[in-house]
């Protein structure tokens, strides 16, 4: 039992299904084998000189760049930065006119509503909303916070102050008026981007309202831009508000774009880590739009005629990279939803896929299994025929659900990309590129070509035996990296690099790497549970339960024991009603013998808890956090205002 190196985390499961490209998605892939090996062997033969080429190829430069990496000031690396270009003539301006009439944008409100704008239609909203926030001293450098519903305005404001060097901070729609409000101050925003409402679960969501509620907190706000969205009324502050329809009526449609450094700051987006304030994750603007474009066709395989769907909110960091830069950037038709995906059942996004002729789709664990959980009749209603590709991206994904998505809704024609990444990131870091790779469900592959993943023990040694779980770092600076936590270069430093000494960027993850080089996430590392000296991730066991014909979704968290220093207790969510009585503790019998079988008696759990649902984020990653002062009987010191679901901890304690 104690064998097992110290400080690493093991591994007990194994998954031995394997998928090969389908020969003919391979024969049509944008990246086909001979230009994987090119690109994988020039990023590791002549590092710098691998991004210099793409950097050339792939951004319109007003300025071409001489210097490639700057590391003098590491961990603070500068990547081109003597060029000058601009990210929304990059997105936009560039595909004129060839793209004039295709669509760039294909959107659908909740109720229903329909639009399609095209690339040229696009180029005109956008400057003019870039006219409308300099009519309002908005300029290089400013903050600008969004506050928006899922709507192409959205995507057009980020590319307004794209456009003219200002710095846009979207905050989630779905975050309370105190998170808008800290944001807002962190970020000494000079104007706030919102709507009088947007259409999500069937509801109106009052973003206007909640703005009124903060806003005489935030002395830097001068302008509150307002869009129509939903209609109904709103309190309005004259000296403060302008509505977006009547100021862009009053602008020039033509605003050239300005050209700016390739360091310049693009956007913050603020994450909340397991400790502290959230953090102003601060990115560039050409490394990271580089690698929107370079994942955009090595993971999406992205080609004329696509139909591109990710189903991020803007709020987070996949509405940056795959929504509002990346397929823009990349000159494809992407389509933009508002709403929820149960509305007005469970068979709306397959609908949608139908009805837009979606190519390419994007969405995260936590809405495969939602849906997986509603039954396979929704998906047969539809021809999802269109579709060719597949993506996973937030979580692990389990095996099984892995295994539904790829039948029920890929009809075991479409590879499934399952991306690693992170806000910090920017762009994926690990993930098949769907016409060369072999696919293992569970598991999101190698590094891209020019990310050197390595994953090490606690010393910083790499582990180099197959299967060892460790820390997943990345040993080098890539362009597509945050430059810094906005206005705090201390804690940068602390959260990312300093563990090792500033010698690989620390992901927070823990994984394991197998013999053929794959990697599978294990979970966030402060998660990792440690039963009678042995250190385990919360993925397998996870995966295991969920593996169980009974169980929809599953979260496990270790709560101290005497005699095995934690004891695993398992969160359980049923396929069905929740068990209760005799049914519950049957089944309690039948799920720690089928952890046993399919990993090993050391992972059984030692109790299960049955919920209608589980805590978790709005961009719905379990919070594990909450669940472990439930297991432990102790109060929620969380702030669970920042739950999708606060209402289910009750539930879960009073058990
Ligand atoms: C893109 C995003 C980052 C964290 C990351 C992981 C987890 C994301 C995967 C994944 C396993 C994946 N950014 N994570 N994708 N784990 N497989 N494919 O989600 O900043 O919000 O979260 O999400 O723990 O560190 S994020």
């Amino acid at each position: 039992m104690s064998d097992q190196p110290r400080d690493t985390i093991e591994s007990l499961f194994q998954e031995k299904r394997i998928f090969p490209p389908p020969a003919g998605f391979a024969a049509q892939a944008q990246i086909q084998k001979a230009e994987y090996e090119r690109l994988m062997t020039l990023a590791q033969t002549d590092y710098e000189g691998f991004w210099a080429e793409q950097a050339r190829a792939e951004l319109q430069w007003v300025q071409p760049f001489t210097q490639i990496l700057n590391a003098s000031n590491a961990p603070h690396y500068q990547w081109f930065e003597d060029g000058l270009l601009n990210v929304s003539a990059n997105c936009i301006d560039r595909h004129l006119p060839e793209r004039a009439d295709q669509a760039a944008i294909l959107f659908e409100g909740e109720p229903g509503d329909l639009r399609r704008i095209t690339y040229a239609e696009l180029l005109v909203e956008v400057s003019r909303f870039a006219n409308a926030l300099r009519s309002r001293g908005i300029k290089k450098g400013d903050r600008v916070v969004l506050y928006m519903p899922m709507v192409p305005e959205a995507v057009i404001a980020m590319q307004a102050c794209a456009r003219i060097g200002a710095i846009h901070s979207v905050v989630f729609g779905g975050f309370s008026g105190d998170s808008l409000r800290d944001r807002i101050i962190d970020a000494e925003a000079a104007a706030v981007v919102t709507a009088d409402g947007g259409h999500r679960g069937g509801r109106v969501i009052e973003l206007k309202a909640v703005c009124d509620h903060i806003i005489d907190d935030c002395p830097s706000v001068h302008t509150v831009f307002v869009l129509k969205r939903t209609g109904h009324s709103v309190r309005w502050n004259p000296a403060r508000d302008v509505w977006w329809h009547e100021i862009t009526a009053q602008v020039s449609a033509d605003c050239p774009p300005l050209a700016l450094g390739a360091e310049h700051p693009l956007f913050l987006l603020y994450t909340s880590g397991s400790t502290g304030r959230p953090k102003g994750i601060q990115h560039s603007s050409a490394g990271y739009l580089l690698g929107t474009i370079l994942t955009m066709r090595w993971v999406f395989d992205i080609r004329p005629g696509d139909v591109f769907w990710c189903t991020a909110d803007v709020g987070w960091i996949t509405g940056h990279s795959y929504v509002a830069y990346g397929p823009l950037a990349a000159g494809t038709t992407l389509l933009m939803y508002e709403g929820a995906p149960m509305i007005p059942d469970p068979g709306r996004y397959w609908q949608m896929c139908e009805r837009h002729k979606v190519s390419v789709f994007y969405t995260a664990p936590t809405a495969i299994r939602a849906l997986k959980k509603q039954g396979d009749e929704y998906p047969a209603r539809y021809d999802l025929s269109a579709l060719r590709l597949l993506g996973s991206v937030g979580e692990p994904i389990n095996p099984e659900a892995w295994m539904w998505y790829h039948t029920h809704i890929g009809h075991d024609q479409c590879p499934i990309v399952d991306t690693w990444w992170q806000t910090e990131t920017g762009i994926h870091m690990i993930a098949p590129v769907p016409g060369v790779s072999t696919l293992k469900p569970g598991s999101c592959g190698r590094p891209l070509p020019g990310i050197m993943a390595d994953i090490v023990d606690n010393q910083g040694h790499p582990v180099c035996a197959p299967d060892q779980g460790g820390f997943l770092v990345i040993t080098r600076p890539w362009p597509s990296m945050l430059r810094t936590v906005w206005r705090n270069p201390q804690r940068y430093i602390d959260t990312y690099w300093k563990m090792f000494d500033n010698r690989y960027y620390i992901s927070g993850d823990g994984a394991r790497r197998d013999a053929d080089g794959y990697y599978w996430v294990m979970g966030r590392v402060d998660d990792v549970l440690k039963v009678s000296g042995h250190r385990l991730g919360t993925m397998e066991i996870e995966s295991a339960l969920v593996a169980h014909p009974r169980v929809a979704e599953a979260a496990v968290v270790g709560r101290p024991d005497e005699l095995t220093g934690e004891a695993i207790c398992a969160f359980v969510v049923a396929r069905g009603a929740r068990p209760v009585g005799p049914d519950a503790q049957a089944l309690t019998q039948e799920l720690r013998q089928w952890v046993g079988e399919h990993i090993g008696p050391i992972a059984k759990p030692a109790t299960i808890r049955y919920a209608d649902n589980l805590p978790k984020t709005r961009s719905g990653k379990i919070m594990r956090r909450v669940l472990r002062a439930v297991a432990a009987g102790h109060p929620v010191t969380e702030d669970t205002s920042t739950l999708e679901n606060p209402d289910i901890i009750r539930q879960l304690q009073g058990d």
